[in-house]
């Protein structure tokens, strides 16, 4: 069985990682299609991981805020479409921790490298709080940090590395969370980053 590591939350270790040559081959697709870019904070920060989206619905954030956007304000496009690759792996992760019919119509694309780190926040833009969350590590190892309810809560520290898969829902879908500063490394298939794919139910 998945390692809990709460109610709602299961880390499936390596659970990727026979797939991990056609996720990465599709997300190559994806970022031709939409580039990686560094999104600006509501408060003016620019952001060290680089993001982008595929599926139906694009997480974004400006100066006027964070929201979901059905297209990508670099090309006023379309996000591109969901690999199917992608879309089989996030649902079979979310059967295995237990949510059956997981259909995620959003997928952040977070690419850390050495140095990028993303402080301790909530995931709250979602219309529905009663999906999980599914994600994706690939590449370098990453240090997750794990919260409560409260943004002052104590954090546990979670080694997350290449090709395990988090499904975080029910009671831990609104805790606190973030990653610590990315080491230095050369990971043998993905180079020097650190790449998590979140997948949502956004919209
Ligand atoms: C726990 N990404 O994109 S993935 C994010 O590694 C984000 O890039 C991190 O936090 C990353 O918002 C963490 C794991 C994760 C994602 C969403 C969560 C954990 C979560 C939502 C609720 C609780
Ligand atoms: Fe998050």
């Amino acid at each position: 069985a998945p390692l809990q590591l709460e109610p709602g939350a299961a880390v499936l270790r390596g659970f990727a990682l026979a797939q991990v040559q056609s996720l990465q081959q599709d997300l190559q697709a994806v970022l031709a299609a939409a580039p990686l870019r560094h999104l600006v904070t509501p408060g003016g920060r620019t952001m060290s991981v680089a993001m982008s989206n595929c599926g139906a619905l694009g997480w974004v954030s400006d100066a006027s805020g964070y929201r979901y956007t059905p297209t990508d304000p670099l090309c006023g496009q379309r996000w591109p479409a969901m690999p199917a690759s992608f879309r089989a792996l996030a649902v079979a992760a979310a059967a295995r921790a237990g949510y059956e019919g997981f259909a995620p119509d959003a997928c952040l694309v977070n690419r850390y490298a050495p140095g990028a780190r993303l402080s301790l926040h909530q995931d709250r833009d979602e219309r529905r709080l009663g999906q999980p969350i599914v994600s994706v590590s690939l590449g370098l190892p990453a240090v997750f940090l794990w919260g409560g309810p409260q943004r002052g809560d104590r954090t546990r520290r979670v080694p997350l590395a290449h090709g395990d898969v988090v499904v975080w829902g029910g009671p831990a879908r609104l805790h606190f969370h973030g990653v610590m500063p990315l080491a230095e490394g050369e990971h043998p298939f993905m180079g020097a980053c650190r790449i998590n794919l979140t997948f949502r139910c956004a919209g």
